[in-house]
């Protein structure tokens, strides 16, 4: 097929130009094919935060933003063996690399990166599937970086887990995959949201802005926590959590570079998760995040996607609530926009580009 393949010179693509501004181009270039890759018609795609947040030194000017898309194979490279012509896939792209900038989510065409995508099995929507691929890739990381095991190797004693901010698109997927692991959840968040974080696997759920809820953890877990993930990583979050770790220390990993000054307990080990380096080829944007790419990482991703993928066959992963846009590309634009205003609460914004 691929022989018989030539990509389309150009596409429209949302990208930041030069003045940091975010356009919508006509003349994006699409991105070769690689022979062991797939190319996708995007037929949809979620807006993360972390989009909204590629500004200043973190652009390749005129790189195509988007992490999250969902869609469908159109051309298959020449070894590929796991992807037909009319599959209906989802993945991530490591936008703004400044090796890649062809390669970002929100353009017409996406090709798969490595072994970060999933075929969609008929019950998944293609806007659920769009959700899927940033929640998993950092889920997965952050699990990893806190010691813990993925699904396949669950723990013969279940251990008490710490999730903050468990309505966030990031901590629904962790604690399904937490859960998978026998491991025990307990979350934070707002309390118009605590079905939703019990319905994903939190046994108990407290409400961050109560004063006494750090006070009730230490009391639920007797003073024994050990792990906390969190997916919110502000001063509070970060001091919250290392307030909850019991008396003999742990492991805190955060989705964000965190505040030293409050992660200050030394029998506290901390750690930050880069979501985009699931794709083992390190990070170019500049420090902290600067880093050289890990081909652990890249062997850890295929383990990961090759169980998420186990599991949405067998419907045990299911993604995060959504609001659907459509509306093309533009909609992209407001999406992020609605993203920004933080005026969200649990629900993942994706927007639907073809009918
Ligand atoms: O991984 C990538 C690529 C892979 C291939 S790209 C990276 C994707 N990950 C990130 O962007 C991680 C860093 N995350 C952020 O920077 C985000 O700003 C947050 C921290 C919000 C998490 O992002 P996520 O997409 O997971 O969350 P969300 O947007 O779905 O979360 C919104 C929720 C709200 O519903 C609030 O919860 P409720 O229950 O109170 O409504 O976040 C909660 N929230 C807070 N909770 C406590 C928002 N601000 C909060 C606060 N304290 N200050």
């Amino acid at each position: 097929m691929a022989d018989s393949f030539t990509p389309p010179a150009t596409q429209w693509a949302v990208v930041v130009n030069g003045d940091d501004k975010v356009i919508i181009w006509n003349d994006a270039p699409c991105p070769a094919l690689a022979p062991d890759q797939s190319y996708i018609r995007t037929d949809a795609v979620a807006v993360n935060p972390s989009d909204t947040k590629m500004r200043g030194d973190f652009v390749t000017p005129f790189g195509i933003l988007g992490t999250d898309y969902a869609g469908t194979v159109i051309a298959v490279g020449s070894d590929v063996k796991d992807m037909a012509v009319g599959d209906r896939i989802c993945g991530s792209q490591h936008a703004m690399n400044a090796h890649t900038p062809d390669r970002g989510a929100f353009g017409q065409y996406n090709v798969s990166a490595g072994r970060v995508w999933l075929r969609l099995p008929p019950p998944m929507s293609t806007e659920g599937g769009a959700s899927l691929g940033a929640g998993i890739g950092t889920a997965g990381l952050a699990i990893k970086q806190l010691g813990l095991p993925l699904p396949n190797a669950p723990v013969a004693k279940p251990v008490k887990v710490l999730v903050y901010g468990g309505s966030t698109a990031t901590a629904t997927v962790a604690m399904q995959l937490l859960r998978l692991a026998n491991l025990v959840r307990i979350a934070t968040c707002s309390p118009k949201n605590f079905d939703l974080v019990k319905s994903n696997g939190a046994e108990e759920v407290f409400d961050y802005r109560d004063q006494e809820f750090a006070g009730k953890i230490r009391a639920s877990t007797k003073g024994n926590l050990k792990y906390a993930l969190d997916c919110i990583t502000t001063v509070e979050s970060t001091s919250a959590c290392f307030n909850a770790i019991g008396r003999a220390g742990g492991k805190y990993v955060s989705l964000d570079p965190f505040s030293t000054y409050v992660a200050t307990r030394k029998v506290v080990s901390a750690d930050w998760v880069l979501g985009p380096t699931i794709f083992g080829d390190g990070s170019t944007w500049p420090p902290p995040p600067r880093r050289p790419g890990s081909d652990e990482v890249r062997r850890f991703s295929a383990d990961l996607f090759a169980i998420a993928q186990k599991l949405i066959d067998e419907g045990k992963l299911r993604h995060h609530p959504l609001h659907v846009l459509d509306g093309g590309l533009e909609a992209v634009l407001e999406g992020m926009e609605l993203v920004k205003s933080g005026a969200l609460s649990a629900q993942k914004i994706v927007v639907r580009l073809t009918s």
